[in-house]
């Protein structure tokens, strides 16, 4: 073990964040809850048992279910601006937390410390949002085609939001969706990945610290604990008004139709399979920066990862060397030492997934330019850590249409012109996000036209992971068409009413319709 990981202090950040490894309990008291099976919270770092968590029984979920709606009920009285003075306070707290919490995405999940610090960056940048937010929930008002009448709309608080997030974003996902819910006046209850609870436990924390500081219901954020069965608990709740669910698309399908069978309303943040389309007037640098760090960034476990590199063949082979020469440079291992580039992946069922994965495409004709494979040894005990690989693919290969949550970069060539590089951007059924990569102005308009890019994220001359929250985040097709954080997305969490005020004393009927009665 390297000297900066005895200075790591798990221990001392899981004390600042109020989590007791041998007695990590759900959101509303341990006692309260002793029937649930337990998660192991193993860290992918180096293999060791962090805590146990205890699942939530239905019977808990009943629980926290009451004390979120009763706690709505206090809640949505709140004027917003002052919901939004509760989510700037939260936001002090993640700044005094930062590195802790930091320190804790890191370890329980395994990326580079850097980035958890940038994750929970993003909570705070959120909530900064939110909080500005909480003054301008404005609806339109119209013309009323009747004399003497007034028509507007206004936008209310829906009520309890159910939240589903991934491991990947242990702490920022629920962040984006918590902090505009809370300005909008709802009440959350939040089920993180099973793979990382205590990110979960810690959030919901510093939560709880600030409302019982603000004399205010701890149900405004409720946590529950599990695997898919619990989730199920809530895609099947009609006391849940809204399901945000971030992760695969196979369980974005499940969600979906579960909550559309109640008629719920659901946001869906699902699967990438991103490209970068460099053109013959791309940046050599610019792309490589933005290549490498899309694809072997959070160990290519970002929705928005790197997935496809569609080069054009006259710079084809320059292109490749410079990637393949910055692949060299790559230094993997432990994510808490500063020097690393690539962490481990999540788990060792993650690890058979992207093997898998790179067998296959082999199978199919794949030419491998970077190779991967497991890493083991002295500080890789855990057996999380992989090698990032290139494999030179044909576009149409069977796995190149799926998302692989690993640092795998699918490399293929485009003829012609941008339209063809996007026929086969296109092609997949995933649309979270794409890039270009040009200094021709023509080309980049084109990649951005209507036809252009199909994905909900279309950058040009940046890479297509490390989005801002300030714009709506989400895609179409199998990304489930969902938009979560910046821009409007509020209005999701919101139910708008159209409230038509007649201010005369005669009814007249719209539409120029009589109903005379005497
Ligand atoms: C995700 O992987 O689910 O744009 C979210 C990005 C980050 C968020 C990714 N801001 O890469």
């Amino acid at each position: 073990m390297s000297k900066k990981v005895l200075d790591f202090g798990i221990d001392k950040a899981l004390n600042i964040l109020g989590i007791l490894p041998e007695n990590a309990g759900t959101s509303t008291g341990e006692e309260q809850f002793s029937n649930g099976s337990v998660i192991r919270s193993l860290s992918p770092v180096d293999g060791q048992l962090i805590a146990k968590v205890k699942t939530t029984t239905k019977a808990d979920y009943d629980v926290v279910m009451e004390t979120a709606t009763s706690a709505f009920k206090i809640w949505r009285k709140i004027p917003a601006p002052q919901r939004g003075e509760i989510v700037r306070q939260f936001a002090d707290k993640l700044r005094e937390k930062k590195e802790a919490l930091g320190k804790l995405v890191s370890y329980e999940m395994g990326k580079s410390y850097q980035e958890g610090l940038g994750e929970v960056q993003e909570m705070i940048d959120i909530c900064d949002f939110a909080v500005g937010l909480s003054r301008q929930l404005h609806g339109l008002t119209m013309h009323s085609e009747r004399p003497g009448h007034r028509m507007y709309e206004q936008y209310h608080p829906l009520g309890v939001v159910g939240i589903i997030s991934a491991f990947n974003f242990p702490v920022a996902v629920w962040a984006w969706n918590t902090a505009l819910a809370w300005v909008c006046g709802d009440v959350c209850v939040w089920k993180p990945s099973e793979k990382t609870p205590l990110c979960g436990i810690a959030c919901h924390n510093i939560a709880a610290q600030v409302f019982a500081e603000n004399n205010l219901p701890e149900g405004i954020s409720c946590l529950i604990n599990g695997d898919a069965k619990v989730g199920a608990f809530m895609t099947k709740d009609t006391r849940i008004p809204l399901i945000s669910a971030t992760g695969s698309t196979k369980m974005g399908k499940t969600v979906a139709q579960e909550v559309a069978a109640r008629l719920g309303k659901s946001l869906l943040e699902l699967g990438g399979n991103n490209a970068i389309i460099v053109t013959p007037d791309a940046d050599v640098k610019m792309t490589v920066i933005g290549a490498v760090f899309g694809a072997v960034g959070t160990a290519g476990q970002r929705c928005t990862s790197t997935r496809r590199l569609i080069i054009h063949e006259s710079v084809y082979d320059k292109i490749i060397a410079a990637v393949v020469e910055a692949y060299k440079q790559l230094r993997i291992g432990n994510p808490l030492d500063e020097n690393n580039h690539v962490g481990p992946i999540i788990d060792t069922d993650a690890v058979k997934m992207y093997t898998k994965a790179l067998k296959q495409v082999v199978k199919e004709g794949g030419h491998v330019l970077v190779e991967g494979g497991v890493i083991s040894g002295e500080g890789f005990e855990s057996a999380c850590y992989v090698k990032p690989a290139i494999v030179a693919v044909e576009p149409h290969f069977k796995m190149v249409q799926q998302e692989t949550f690993a640092p795998i970069l699918y490399v293929m060539k485009y003829r012609g012109d941008v339209e063809n590089a996007l026929d086969i951007q296109n092609s997949v059924a995933q649309g979270l996000s794409s890039a270009i990569m040009t200094n021709n102005l023509r080309e980049a308009e084109r990649f951005l036209s209507v036809e252009g890019s199909d994905c909900g994220i279309a950058n040009v001359n940046i890479g297509t992971s490390g989005a801002e929250i300030g714009g709506a985040f989400g895609g179409e097709k199998e990304t489930g068409g969902g938009r979560e954080s910046g821009s409007d997305a509020w209005k999701v969490y919101m139910r708008r009413q159209t409230n038509t005020i007649n201010y005369t004393t005669e009814l007249p009927l719209a539409q120029g319709i009589k109903f005379d009665i005497d």
